[in-house]
């Protein structure tokens, strides 16, 4: 008889230091330096290359005409949303099982694969003005990280990211552009904001918030770098104004054991299976972990929590209740039900 081989882990498991996860709530954000090797995230930039070139199509997007110039060619493409739903890499990059270890630390252990954007950013190609990104995926709870890889070296020339620090702790603005009613409205004083994400710092309004820091942070990256940030952390980018790209993948995740009213495209069978309140968890994958919610298989079969419990599930082996209890000496302790003998 032939018996089905165990899957195992594809990478060496990443353990977060207590300096990094100290660091990310310090400041809101975290860079993990080479988290994925330089020669994976290499596969980005080559089949981007492909892409510009028309060797190599993303399914459902069209390609560069084939009598397109050079330059056509580098401007064919600005972003791209959601390849995971149709790419066999963005998926594989969505579920990296290293970029899941530092998010299981930082937000887990449950972690919930939401969205996926594949930034171009060839030369001249414009940048995201400040912004908060939980305004645009709301989760409850409030559980929402970003994990942006670099594909190429970026800096300030060719329009790296530049973080607030210290910003997490804002609550989210809402929008006056009448848009949609997202943001924190529960607190009394909130004032709204417009035209967020605008570069130009005069029009879009969370800019005189978000100037009141004094420090930002240019994030110069290589590639494999990853950059994790909170939900809640106002962050921009300039126009690359270099004469080299700056590529980058970015995913976004929330706790597995969020609820999340949202999705990406305006087809209504996305919605299908959203229970009253129009929750889609189970259109979003389960990376890590468990959870009571309902979830999605990965279409191309990437290892992950969701198909590969035995490796990437619950790492809780003793799900056994404790009870909390003094000691003889009056000190506070942690047993096993099992092992209670005086109720104290
Ligand atoms: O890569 C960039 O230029 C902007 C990315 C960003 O702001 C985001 O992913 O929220």
């Amino acid at each position: 008889m032939v018996s089905a081989e165990a899957p195992t882990r594809s990478h060496e498991p990443y353990q977060v230091r207590v300096e990094e996860y100290k660091s990310f709530r310090r400041d809101g954000y975290l860079v993990v330096r080479g988290l994925v090797a330089p020669e994976e995230a290499r596969e980005w930039a080559d089949f981007t290359d492909d892409m510009m070139a028309g060797r190599r199509a993303m399914p459902g997007l069209p390609s560069p005409p084939d009598d397109a110039t050079d330059a056509e060619r580098r401007q064919f493409y600005d972003r791209i949303h959601m390849p995971h739903r149709t790419c066999e890499v963005a998926e594989r990059f969505l579920l990296h099982p290293r970029i899941v270890d530092v998010l299981e630390a930082l937000i887990g252990p449950d972690i919930l694969g939401l969205q996926t954007m594949l930034f171009f950013k060839q030369p001249g190609q414009g940048g995201q003005g400040f912004h908060q990104d939980t305004y645009y995926i709301p989760t409850q709870p409030d559980t929402l990280i970003g994990a942006w890889m670099a594909i190429d070296p970026a800096d300030e020339e060719n329009g790296c990211l530049w973080m607030t620090p210290g910003s997490q702790h804002e609550p989210i603005y809402p929008d006056c552009d009448g848009v949609t009613q997202q943001g924190d409205t529960i607190l009394s004083d909130i004032e709204a904001v417009k035209s967020v994400s605008h570069p130009d710092v005069e029009l879009n309004t969370l800019a005189q918030v978000a100037l009141q820091y004094e420090v930002e942070v240019p994030i110069v990256a290589e590639p494999g770098d990853v950059v994790f940030f909170g939900g809640h952390v106002f962050h921009r980018s300039h126009r690359n104004r270099s004469d080299r790209p700056r590529r980058a993948f970015v995913s976004h995740y929330c706790n597995a054991r969020s609820r999340i009213a949202w999705d990406h495209g305006s087809n209504k069978a996305h919605y299908e299976g959203a229970d009253a309140n129009g929750a889609t968890n189970h259109r979003h994958i389960l990376a890590r972990g468990s959870t009571h919610l309902p979830y999605a298989q990965p279409k191309f079969g990437t290892l992950c929590a969701a198909n590969a419990p035995e490796i990437y599930g619950e790492r809780i082996d003793d799900n056994r209740v404790k009870s909390m209890m003094g000691d003889s000496a009056g000190f506070m302790v942690l047993v096993p039900h099992v092992d209670v003998e005086h109720d104290h």
